[in-house]
């Protein structure tokens, strides 16, 4: 199957993370983050560009000499003093990028397509000089004209880039355009080819799964998916689709327990709270409540779950205690208890919750009440 061909995660809390309005990361902050990203086995980690401020030059130090098995990357404008400025810090590998849309190039930089070829040349010369792993990405890949974008990639590609970006920056890419681009560039193209995708309207994950099905080597996520406005594909979403096509694969590469660990880090790095309905993660991903569900939950777990929840560390959770239940749960649950009911008496106390329920909400221990009552009555 193409969606198993191999395929590496570069994550981007670091760098694309950072631009999120809720993220003020201090040095200790990146460092913990560095670390457990690296727990969790990431390939590639991507920072803040150096050249962004004097303590993003002194954390990039920092980061970079850490004992990682993820290579430490960072990100950087073609502007020959801010690669040199990388370079300095030890980073094993520069991410070049340069608006090629016509929007972009007009608002950003006001250069030519061919102006950013000739501005490509001492930057992808320098960093590789450097033996640096070196990526050249066409931001706003999705609004640039295709014979720009290949033209800049091929030219990017005789210099002797590692790595070609397609980038979806305002997050306007269908799923469909996604996969047509990226088999395009691929087409043209040997490099490794990297997607980054923004989701600003839900497509993320979507997006980086048909781009690495057309052939994609290497895709930008972030934990919790945090970045510029609503974010780029998630770390745990990407992992949730590539998990469903392909469970060992993921599994082996990455410690998929500490999933839920790295987004706490950074949830709480950030002040905010984990989605309740966030993939894998969040509060409810495993909560199963209608009383359909629960019947066949109780016979076989995989009827409403293509994501063990043990395979991350997790649990599966039965809501008994709602007006939506029925006889298959409480009967689970009663078993759960030591309780053995007949029919009669299982159809009848099932009836007695969701009257309990009908009058208001209903909590565990209440459930639990009524089963044992019902036993002894
Ligand atoms: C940015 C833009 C970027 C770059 C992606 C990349 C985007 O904020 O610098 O370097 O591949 O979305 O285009 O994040
Ligand atoms: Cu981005």
């Amino acid at each position: 199957m193409t969606t198993t061909q191999p395929w590496k995660l570069i994550d981007s809390t670091l760098r694309e993370g950072e631009q999120c309005e809720k993220a003020d990361f201090r040095t200790q902050d990146k460092l913990e983050i560095a670390r457990a990203l690296d727990g969790f086995g990431v390939e590639y980690i991507e920072i803040t560009s150096p050249a962004a401020s004097p303590q993003s030059q002194r954390d990039a130090v920092q980061l970079a000499r850490l004992p990682l098995s993820a290579r430490v990357i960072t990100h950087s404008r073609c502007v020959v003093d801010d690669v040199k400025v990388a370079l300095e810090t030890g980073v094993r590998g520069i991410g070049l990028l340069f608006a090629t849309s016509r929007i972009l190039r007009a608002s950003s930089h006001g250069s030519s397509i061919q102006q950013i070829v000739d501005a490509m040349g001492p930057c992808i010369e320098l960093a590789l000089s450097a033996g640096v792993e070196v990526r050249f990405s066409a931001e706003d890949a999705f609004r640039s004209d295709e014979a720009d974008l290949l033209t800049v990639y091929r030219a990017a590609e005789k210099l002797g880039v590692h790595r070609v970006g397609v980038t979806d920056t305002v997050g306007i890419a269908t799923p469909r355009q996604v996969y047509a681009l990226v088999k395009a560039v691929r087409r043209s193209v040997g490099t490794d080819l990297g997607f980054h995708g923004h989701n600003d309207t839900g497509c993320a994950i979507a997006n980086a799964h048909e781009a690495i099905s057309a052939g994609a080597t290497h895709v930008d996520v972030s934990v919790l998916g945090i970045g510029e406005r609503v974010g780029i594909t998630s770390l745990g979403g990407l992992v949730a689709r590539m998990y469903s096509l392909d469970p060992q694969g993921v599994a082996q590469r990455y410690r998929l327990g500490q999933l839920r660990e790295v987004e706490r880090l950074v949830a709480r790095v950030l002040g905010v709270e984990i989605p309740f309905n966030n993939v894998v993660t969040g509060e409810t991903a495993f909560s199963h409540k209608a009383g359909i569900h629960l019947k066949a939950m109780t016979q076989n777990p995989g009827s409403y779950e293509i994501l063990p929840p043990e395979a991350f560390g997790l649990q599966r959770k039965l809501i008994i205690g709602s007006r939506l239940t029925g006889r298959a749960g409480v009967g689970y649950r009663a078993r759960e208890m030591g309780l053995v009911f007949g029919e009669a008496q299982l159809k009848a106390a099932t009836l007695r919750i969701k009257e309990m329920c009908d009058a208001g909400s209903v909590d565990e221990d209440q459930i639990d009440q009524v089963l044992r009552e019902w036993m002894t009555a």
